[in-house]
């Protein structure tokens, strides 16, 4: 018992895991206020299971070890022990009780699915989600006035040289509007532990094509579509990059001004680069045709 303490002790010492690390259970880390809801339900999951376990484990246990079937003192064997088949209490506790655990994690699912897919009517930001075949069109919903050269909607879309660049601001509730203009796609930023179909016809299907998040923390995360969509539908890849909502302000500022250096409102690249606020506000662009896997060695556009 010792050495299982022991060995429990070292373990978890010497693997460094924190106490957050030990409660995630393996839980990857999100970005989304919606990520860390789902994670609490993971949690709470595996520490029931866990409580079913060791009192599970510990009957085995028992069983195995003080139940064996004896030797009498002549040293014939002993007769079975006695035997439990028709025990209407016992039965009716197996089927009960297991009923009553699939109830409470079923409720709890629900509660936790039902706060994820919420949607708020007046978010901070929408943005029009926009894949095709074989790229990303980000389109700014209310950020459409007063741009020089003509109006129209602040948008960013990728090229076979650039990948598209999705800035968001942090702390603010985002809706994702999706709408496909060929074949079905799927909307996935692995850090915000969610992923949706994206829809030619959204309003011809039964998917809510859009949904809503919030994100707690700047920073760049890769963004894929996660369903086949033809021959080039592994280099359809996009960035998020989550920006504090002041600097978000501002790049969008930028994005409605001329570019006194091209003649031309200023690119997603651009805008960033101007911003001039460091590793965060560095444009990362990887060519797409082919792609670079190694998310580590980005090329940086002009
Ligand atoms: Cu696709």
């Amino acid at each position: 018992m010792r050495v299982a303490a022991l060995a429990v002790l070292v373990a978890l010492t010497a693997t460094g895991c924190s106490g957050d690390e030990i409660l995630r259970f393996g839980w990857p880390v999100g970005v989304t206020q919606q990520a860390d809801e789902m994670r609490t339900l993971w949690t709470w999951t595996v520490v029931a299971a866990l409580v079913v376990g060791v009192i599970v484990w510990g009957l085995i246990f028992w069983t195995a070890t003080f139940h064996r079937k004896k030797k009498t003192a002549d040293g014939e064997p002993e007769e079975l022990p006695r035997q439990f088949q028709y025990n209407i209490p016992l039965e009716m506790f197996t089927v009960v009780v297991p009923t009553i655990m699939v109830v409470v994690l079923f409720v709890f699912t629900y509660m936790t699915q039902t706060d994820v897919l919420k949607k708020v009517d007046n978010p901070d930001v929408k943005v029009q989600i926009v894949a095709f075949q074989w790229n990303w069109e980000f389109k700014y919903e209310d950020a459409n006035a007063a741009k020089p050269n003509g109006g129209g909607q602040v948008s960013t879309v990728g090229s076979s040289g650039e990948i598209p660049l999705l800035v968001l601001p942090v702390g603010k509730t985002i809706q994702y509007d999706l709408v496909s203009t060929d074949v079905i796609h799927s909307f996935w930023v692995p850090e915000f532990h969610f992923k949706r179909d994206v829809f030619p016809n959204p309003d011809k299907n039964n998917q809510d094509s859009s949904f809503q998040n919030k994100i707690d923390r700047e920073g760049s995360f890769v963004g894929r579509c996660a369903e086949l969509c033809g021959t080039y539908h592994s280099v359809m890849n996009f960035e998020v990059r989550a920006l504090s909502a002041d600097k978000f302000d501002q790049y969008i500022a930028l994005r409605k001004q001329m570019n006194p250096a091209t003649g031309q409102t200023f690119t997603a690249a651009e805008a960033l680069a101007k911003m001039n606020c460091g590793e965060l506000c560095t444009p990362h662009a990887v060519t797409t045709q082919p792609f670079n896997t190694d998310r580590t060695a980005r090329t940086a556009s002009n």
